[in-house]
This record gives structure tokens, sequence and C-alpha cells, in this order.
């Protein structure tokens, strides 16, 4: 394989950047490159690094030799100040050297090539650098830390153990030699339930980490416009003592805790003969019951238009919340929140409602792992295949298809750990990883 370079911190001013090398032979170019004659590997080292003899800058080294490395090959690591002129300088360098620029995830997937780490760990991986919560963060690295992979092998050991029992038994019975008795049954229907709790504890990334919605509605001039902008910490949308004022629905990013939200604001509830204003309305009153929270701003308590909203919203998503309570007096008895979009007053309650609603859903999965789509979906055919086995055992069926159907819930788990693989399956996995990882 050829040497590879890529920066691996992004492309901006920073204090340092890092720049990955990895490959077999790129050793060979430290001398000419740090100006160092002998290194021990794992060390930092102090270096100057030379463009053709010219010092571009001080820089951290740390040389690995394989396998002990990351990818598992050759390799090593330059620490040099984060200035896009050095940043552009060093890929001249590297590219002069005759060094290749990495693909996104090429260090990853030299790394499960090499048999440094299983297909499953390094997607979970790339999950846990795109974590945006800290849930994921927790999720994707038991899966990645924890015993994810110990558990696939496990139950494929198991599988391939049933297996050889019935191919035993088709091969050999003849010859006296029992290789199954009921037992079998026993153990294959533990297997199916070990395997079906096993599944109830992994998350779909999908489900997870995809942001939770929070609309804003309510009457004209309720003070939806300026709720949003507090929620979202700047003056995001236009405000003005006209009712009427927002008639496209907006949105945008919002911190919470530690969990990001996308929150709309949307145009005010009200008769009017004003026909994009109308159109305005219907859409946010069309999206109220796929959103994950929705806040009804009032500044006074309406019930038709809260009970209208109670009809489409899902169960218990809707807040009904007052607003301009440092002009109005608050009522808790009516609202579930009382809020001053002026003053800020409130808001601390309101978004922690916010953040444990949406956790109490996360909760519910009660899971110990994350998982992507593929697996999911390869869980659902092992389950399948496992299920058919067993009971093709109980009806006395042919036992070569019992040993199909084994067969092929086991390599459904080898294609998870990666024991199995297509090229385009890797071209999938690793394109979407970060230069550099
Ligand atoms: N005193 C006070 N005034 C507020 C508060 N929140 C909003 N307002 C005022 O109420 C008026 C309407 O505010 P917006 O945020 O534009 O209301 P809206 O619900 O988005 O209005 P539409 O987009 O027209 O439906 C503006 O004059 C705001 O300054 C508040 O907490 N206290
Ligand atoms: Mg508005």
């Amino acid at each position: 394989m050829s040497i590879v370079y890529a920066l691996a911190t992004p492309p901006v001013k920073s204090a340092i950047c890092i720049f990955r090398v990895s490959g077999k032979g790129c050793h060979k170019h430290i001398k000419a490159l740090f100006g160092l004659d002998l290194f021990e590997p794992r060390r930092f080292y102090l270096s100057n690094f030379y463009d053709g003899g010219v010092v571009i800058d001080k820089v951290g080294l740390i040389v690995f030799k394989g396998p002990e490395s990351y990818t598992g090959e050759d390799s090593f690591e330059v620490y040099s100040h984060g200035s896009l002129g050095i940043m552009s300088l060093a890929v001249d360098v590297f590219k002069n050297v005759g060094f290749d620029e990495a693909a996104p995830g090429e260090f990853t997937k030299r790394a499960f090539l090499n048999e440094k780490i299983s297909l499953n760990e390094a997607e979970s991986l790339s999950d846990l650098i795109e974590s945006t919560t800290s849930k994921e963060v927790f999720l994707s690295g038991s899966s990645l830390f924890g015993d994810l992979s110990e558990k696939l092998m496990g139950f494929s050991n198991r599988i391939n153990d049933a297996r050889v029992r019935v191919e035993g038994e088709i091969d050999f019975s003849d010859e006296g030699e029992v290789f199954m008795d009921e037992s079998l049954i026993s153990d294959l229907g533990l297997l199916v339930e070990d395997f079906n709790s096993f599944v109830s504890m992994c998350a779909n990334k999908r489900d997870l980490s995809s942001k939770k919605n929070v609309f804003l509605v309510g009457p004209t001039n309720s003070g939806k416009s300026s709720v949003f902008n507090r929620l979202v910490g700047y003056e995001r949308a236009i405000v003005t003592d006209r009712p009427g004022t927002t008639r496209d629905m907006i949105s945008s990013e919002a911190f919470f805790e530690t969990s990001v939200f996308s929150v709309f604001d949307t145009a005010g509830v009200r008769e009017t003969d004003d026909v994009i204003e109308e159109k305005g309305i219907e859409m946010s009153l069309s999206q109220l019951g796929d959103a994950d929270v929705v806040i009804g701003v009032f500044e006074e308590y309406d019930e038709e238009v809260v009970d209208e909203f109670k009809k489409r919203c899902s169960d218990g998503s809707l807040f009904v919340v007052q607003n301009k309570i440092d002009v109005n007096e608050a009522n808790y008895k009516l609202f579930d929140f009382c809020v001053s979009a002026k003053t800020g007053l409130g808001f601390s309650d309101l978004k922690k409602a916010v953040v444990s609603f949406s956790d109490d859903e996360i909760e519910k999965t009660n899971s110990n792992y994350l998982v992507r789509g593929r697996h999911v979906k390869i869980f659902d055919g092992v389950t399948k295949d496992l299920k058919a086995a067993l009971l093709g055992l109980k009806n006395n069926k042919t036992l070569e298809l019992v040993a199909e159907d084994l067969k092929n819930s086991r390599s459904g788990l080898d294609e998870l750990l990666g024991k199995k693989f297509s090229d385009s399956l890797l071209g999938d996995i690793f394109s979407s990883f970060c230069i550099g990882k």
C-alpha cells in the first residue's frame, strides 16, 4: 500500500494542527523531513520540519512502528503550529516526497484491513466522532470500547457450534455417532432468546441522533419569534409589534444542556384573508404531529386554540406557555410554563423540560449499544434464520435445511464483524469518515 498523508485537524487557523502519515517505507523520509538519524517509536520529539533543507516550523513528532500503530503500518504524526500557511507548505512537502493524499477514513480502513479493529468497531468510531449529545458519546463509546464485538463473536460461535452438531448428524449419523439430541432444541431456543434480548439493548443511530424538533406555535403577536430568539440565543427572527410579522417557517439549531435541537418559528394562528399568511399558518399546523416538542406561546389563555393544538400534537408533546409575564400576571394554573421573552424569566425551567422530555424518549430505548441501520437489518435477518432453524428442528424438517438456516444466520454476524466484506461495503462505510481518521 502507498504512503498516505492527511491533515487530521480542521483546516482553520488554530494553536496547533496535526498531520498523519502512514505506509510502509515512510520512516525512510524522517531524516530529510525532520533531521533525525535515530528515533525511538512512541517518543515525542521536538524537531525542525524541513522543506528541502529550509526550516518551515519547529514541530512535535511521534513515530510509530508497525504493527504497534493505529493503522498497523509504520507511521508518524506531526504537530505543527496551526497556521494556514504552514498547513499548505506541509502538504507540498509531503506531495513532493511522493506521499499520496489519504482518502476519507483511509487510516481506519487500513487499521481494519490490518486486523487492528473489526468493521463494527470502525463504524462505532465514526459514530463517536459524529456524536453531538452525551448519550450518543456513551452509547457509541460502549459499542467501541465495550463488548459489542465480543458479544457478536460469542453469538457467531454459538451458532457455529449448533451448525457443527447438525452437520455432524447429517454426515455421520449412519456410522452410529450421535451429534444431536434433544438438548440442541433447548440450546437453540436459549440462543434465540439471548439474541433477542441483546438486540433489544441496541439503539439505532438513526432514531437517536436525529435532532429533536421543537415547534413554536400560537396566536399572532403572542411573542413566538421573541421566545424563538431567546431559545436559539440570538436575534434570528424578526420581531415587531405588528401581528402577522412571521409568515414563513424559519429554523435554527440550539444547544440545551448537552443536546442539539432544531427550533422552528412559525406564522401566528389567526383568521386571515392574506393568501401567503394563510399558507404559512396551514404549513405550521400541519407539521405539529411530527414535532417532538410543541411550545404553544400565548399572551392570554385561549381554550379553543389550545384544544386545536392538542388535537394535532402527539401525546404529551404540547407545552402550553404564557409569555410576557413581565407585564401580565403569571398564571401557573392554566399554563405549564410562564415566561418573559423580554427578560428571560422562566426560560431555564422551559429548556430543562424540553431536554428531559426528549431524554425520556431516549431512555425508553433502554439501550447499551449504538448501532446502525446496517446492523438492525442484519439482526432482523439473523433472528429470522435462527427462528427458522429452531422451528425446523422442532418439526423434524430435513437437517440440510436447518443447517442452511444456521449458516445464513452466522454469515450475517460475520458481515457485521467484517470477516466477510465487499469493496462497495467498505466504500460506503469509510467514505463517510473524516479525512485524516
Ligand atoms: N413586554 C413584553 N413584550 C414582548 C415579550 N415577548 C414579545 N413581546 C413583544 O410582543 C410583540 C410581538 O412579538 P413577536 O415575537 O414578533 O410575536 P410573534 O408571536 O412572533 O408575532 P407574529 O409573528 O406576528 O405572529 C413585539 O412587540 C415584542 O417586543 C415579552 O416577554 N414581554
Ligand atoms: Mg413571529
